[in-house]
C-alpha cells in the first residue's frame, strides 16, 4: 500500500505491511531457536526493521483491541449479572413457595430503568421499584411478546434522579430555568430527549404470542373464576341482545348505540385474551373481520373512541399477534385524524369518519382538556406499529403546546380548551375528575411508554402532583381520609367523583418507576379513602361522586352523598388502583376489598338473563334501582381489573412491559433495542 504524501515527496518509500505469522518464518531465518532470549532479540530486530508508519499501524491496532476488550469485558459483565440475579430471583420464589418456579419468563427485553444512568450521576440515584412479595403464574394461553422498538429518543440517559431534600420548584425555575425540582427527584431538561416523534423510520414487526409449549400450566384461582363467570355472564347477555351493536341494556333485553361500532366487543377483544376465553375471542374476532367496518356517515368522539376502539385494537393486536386488529386499528387511527385540523391543532372533539370531517360541540368551540390529552399513547404506538408518524406528530403537538400554555395553578390545568385560540378556558376550577382526570394519568403513561424520556411530561406531572397536595388535599371527618377536592375560584370543595379513585393506581405505578416515594403514601391513604367510597355505602358500592365531611358530626360518617350522585356506572377506577397497589405491595387486604366490590356488584347489578346494569341508587339495597345499561368500560376494565387484581401472576400483563391506556388496553413499553 503506497502512501500519496510519500509518494508526491520523492523516491516511493514502501510503506506497505507484511505480517507473517507462524513458525515458518523462525524456521527459515536460521533454524528453529525457541529460546526466550533469541525470541525476544528476533522481535526486537523484526521491530526495528519496520518504517515508522507501520510501527504506528501496529501501534495503533493494538490500542484499539485493547479498548474493544475493556467493553466487552463491561458489557460481558452486566449479563453475568442479570443472569446472576435471574437465578436469585428464581431460588427466592421457590422459597416462598416451594415447587414452585416462576412461571413465565421475561419475554421482552427488559425496560430501561430510571437509574440505569447512575454512572452519569453517581451521587444520587432513583428509588428502586420494591419487589413484590408475591409468586406470579399466568394463563397458559398468555405469553405475550412485545414488539421490537425502532422509535426512541436519541439520548440514553435518564435525566432524574432522587434526591433527599425538596427544592421548591418554583424557587429553583426562578433561579435556574434548567432545572426543576420537586420532592424527591429532579429533571434536567439540558439532558431532554426529543420525544420519539421524529425517529420513526419504519414500521414497526407484529409482535406475537409465544409458543404454547413454552409455557407451564397455570392454575387460575377461585376468585379469578369468578370473574371469568361473571364476564360470561355479561358476555351472554350482549350476545343475545345486543350482538355487533354499543352497549347491552340488559333489562329491556335491547341494546343503545351510540356510535354503531361494536363498541362493546371491541372494548372487551383484550379481555376475553386475558381470562383465556378462546371461544368468545374467536367469535367476536370473527365480527371485527366481517362486519366491523368503519366508512360510516357517523359521527364519532374522538376521545372515546380513540381510547377504546383504537386502543382496543392495538392491545389486542399486541396479546395476539393478529393483524386483523392493526388493519382495523390503521382504518380507524387515519379516519380520526380530520380532528386535528383546527386553527390552534387542538383537536375537535368530534369526527364524521365516514365523511372525514371534524367539528367542535354544536354549543362551544372549546375542547376537553382530559379529552386532547388522553389519546397520545394510543396513537403514538399507532406511529410505532405503521412507521407512519403523522399519528405521533399530531398527538405531540397538542402536548408539547398544553405544556407551554399559561393557566395552571401549579401544574393542574383547567378543564377546558379552545380549538381556535389553543387557550385554556374557564378558568380558575381544578378538578382531577371528570374532564381533566386523564390527563395527570396519561403524562406519566407517556413518560413510561417512551422509556422515561421525554422530559417535559415527567416534569408536568411532578409539578402537577404538587399541586394536588398544594391545593386538592384534605383529611375528612372523622376517619380522618385523604381525599382530594375541587377548587373554584379560590374556594375548595370537598367533593371528589369516583373517577378520581384511578390516582392511588396512578401514583403508585410513579413510584414503581422511581418517582418520590411520598407519592406511595399518598397513594396508600387515597386508595385507603377509595375503598371507603365503597364500604360506608349501604350497598358496598360507590356513587359517582361523594362529598367528605369536613368536621366532625354526631352520627355522620366521612362520605355524604347528594340525591342525584347516588348513581354507580359499574366504573372501574378504584379496582384499577386496587390491582396496582396489590402489584407492588403484595398486601392481600386489597385483594379483598375487590372480592367484595365483585361481590356488591354480583348482589345489586347482576341481570339474571344475562348482563350487568347500572344502577341509580347505591343507597337502597332494596331497590338500587337498574339503569338498564351495561356500559363498555365494565368489560373492557372493570372485570379485566379484577382478574389481574386477583392474579399473583405478575407477568400477566406485566408492568414493567406494559402501560395501559386509560380504558385499560395494555400497550408496550417501548425499549430500547
Ligand atoms: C372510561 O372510559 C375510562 O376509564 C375513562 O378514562 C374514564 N371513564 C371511563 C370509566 O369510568
Amino acid at each position: 500500500m503506497y502512501s500519496g504524501a510519500a509518494a508526491a515527496a520523492g523516491p516511493p518509500r514502501r510503506d506497505f505491511i507484511s505480517v507473517t505469522l507462524g513458525p515458518e518464518e523462525a524456521v527459515g531465518v536460521g533454524g528453529y531457536n525457541n529460546s526466550k532470549a533469541w525470541r525476544r532479540r528476533s522481535c526486537w530486530r523484526k521491530w526495528k526493521q519496520l518504517s515508522r508508519l507501520q510501527r504506528s499501524v501496529i501501534l495503533f491496532l493494538f490500542a484499539f483491541l485493547a479498548v474493544c476488550g475493556v467493553i466487552s469485558y463491561t458489557s460481558m459483565g452486566e449479563a453475568w449479572k442479570s443472569i446472576t440475579n435471574k437465578s436469585l430471583d428464581e431460588q427466592r420464589t421457590e422459597q416462598e413457595i416451594p415447587g414452585l418456579k416462576l412461571a413465565n419468563p421475561a419475554v421482552l427485553p427488559a425496560p430501561q430503568k430510571a437509574d440505569a444512568n447512575h454512572g452519569d450521576y453517581p451521587e444520587l440515584s432513583l428509588q428502586k421499584p420494591p419487589k413484590p412479595p408475591h409468586v406470579r403464574r399466568g394463563p397458559s394461553n398468555l405469553q405475550i411478546k412485545a414488539p421490537r422498538r425502532d422509535t426512541r429518543p436519541k439520548t440514553r440517559h435518564d435525566t432524574i434522579r432522587a434526591v433527599e431534600e425538596l427544592v421548591e420548584a418554583d424557587k429553583v425555575e426562578k433561579t435556574e430555568k434548567s432545572i426543576i425540582s420537586w420532592r424527591g427527584a429532579v429533571i434536567e431538561p439540558d439532558q431532554s430527549t426529543e420525544p420519539p416523534s421524529t425517529k420513526i423510520k419504519e414500521p414497526e414487526k407484529p409482535s406475537s404470542v409465544e409458543a404454547e409449549d413454552q409455557k407451564e400450566p397455570v392454575p387460575i384461582n377461585e376468585r379469578q373464576l369468578a370473574v371469568i363467570e361473571a364476564f360470561r355472564h355479561a358476555w351472554k347477555g350482549y350476545k343475545d341482545f345486543a350482538w355487533g351493536h354499543d352497549e347491552l341494556k340488559p333489562l329491556s333485553k335491547s341494546y343503545s348505540e351510540w356510535f354503531g361500532l361494536g363498541l362493546t366487543l371491541i372494548d372487551a377483544l383484550d379481555t376475553m385474551w386475558i381470562l383465556g376465553l378462546k371461544e368468545e375471542f374467536e367469535e367476536a374476532r370473527k365480527w371485527v373481520a366481517n362486519d366491523l367496518v368503519f366508512d360510516k356517515n357517523v359521527d364519532v368522539n374522538l376521545f372515546e373512541s380513540t381510547i377504546r376502539i383504537l386502543g382496543g385494537l392495538l392491545s389486542t393486536y399486541h396479546l395476539s399477534g393478529d393483524s386483523l386488529f392493526l388493519e382495523k386499528a390503521k382504518d380507524i387511527g387515519n379516519r380520526l385524524m380530520p380532528a386535528f385540523k383546527t386553527p390552534s391543532k387542538i383537536p375537535y372533539s368530534d369526527v364524521n369518519i365516514g365523511r372525514g370531517t371534524a367539528h367542535p360541540p354544536r354549543w362551544t368551540s372549546d375542547s376537553t382538556v382530559a379529552e386532547v390529552t388522553s389519546i397520545q399513547l394510543e396513537f403514538r404506538e399507532l406511529s410505532r406499529l405503521t412507521g407512519d408518524e403523522k399519528f405521533q406528530k399530531a398527538v405531540d403537538e397538542v402536548m408539547k403546546h398544553v405544556h407551554t400554555l399559561s393557566g395552571k395553578n401549579d401544574g393542574l390545568v383547567p378543564m377546558f380548551i379552545n380549538t381556535n385560540s389553543g387557550q385554556f378556558t374557564h378558568l380558575g376550577v381544578y378538578t382531577l375528575g371528570a374532564r381533566a382526570d386523564s390527563y395527570y394519568e396519561y403524562l406519566l403513561k407517556q413518560w413510561i411508554q417512551g422509556g422515561k424520556k421525554e422530559n417535559e411530561l415527567l416534569e408536568d406531572y411532578m409539578r402537577a402532583i404538587e399541586g394536588v397536595k398544594k391545593h386538592l388535599l384534605q383529611r375528612s371527618e372523622p376517619k380522618k381520609l385523604t381525599f382530594v377536592g375541587e377548587l373554584a375560584h379560590g374556594h375548595f370543595s370537598a367533593k371528589m367523583d369516583h373517577l378520581v379513585c384511578f390516582l392511588p393506581g396512578t401514583l403508585a405505578l410513579g413510584a414503581h418507576n422511581g418517582l418520590a416515594a411520598d407519592h406511595m403514601k399518598l397513594a396508600e391513604a387515597l386508595i385507603e379513602t377509595c375503598y371507603q367510597m365503597y364500604a360506608q355505602v349501604e350497598t358496598g358500592l360507590s356513587p359517582e361522586i361523594v362529598h367528605f365531611n369536613l368536621h366532625a358530626q354526631k352520627g355522620h360518617k366521612d362520605v355524604e352523598i347528594k340525591p342525584a350522585d347516588r348513581h354507580n356506572l359499574l366504573r372501574p377506577e378504584t379496582v384499577e388502583s386496587l390491582f396496582y397497589m396489590y402489584r407492588f405491595t403484595g398486601n392481600k387486604k386489597y385483594q379483598d376489598w375487590g372480592w367484595e366490590i365483585l361481590q356488591n356488584f354480583n348482589r345489586y347489578t347482576r341481570v339474571p338473563t344475562g348482563g350487568y346494569t347500572s344502577i341509580n341508587n347505591v343507597q337502597n339495597p332494596s331497590n338500587p334501582e337498574p339503569r338498564d345499561k351495561m356500559e363498555s368500560f365494565f368489560l373492557g376494565e372493570t372485570l379485566k381489573y379484577m382478574f389481574l387484581l386477583f392474579s399473583d401472576d405478575i407477568d400477566l400483563i406485566n408492568l414493567d412491559k406494559y402501560v395501559f391506556n386509560t380504558e385499560a388496553h395494555p400497550l408496550p413499553i417501548w425499549v430500547p433495542a
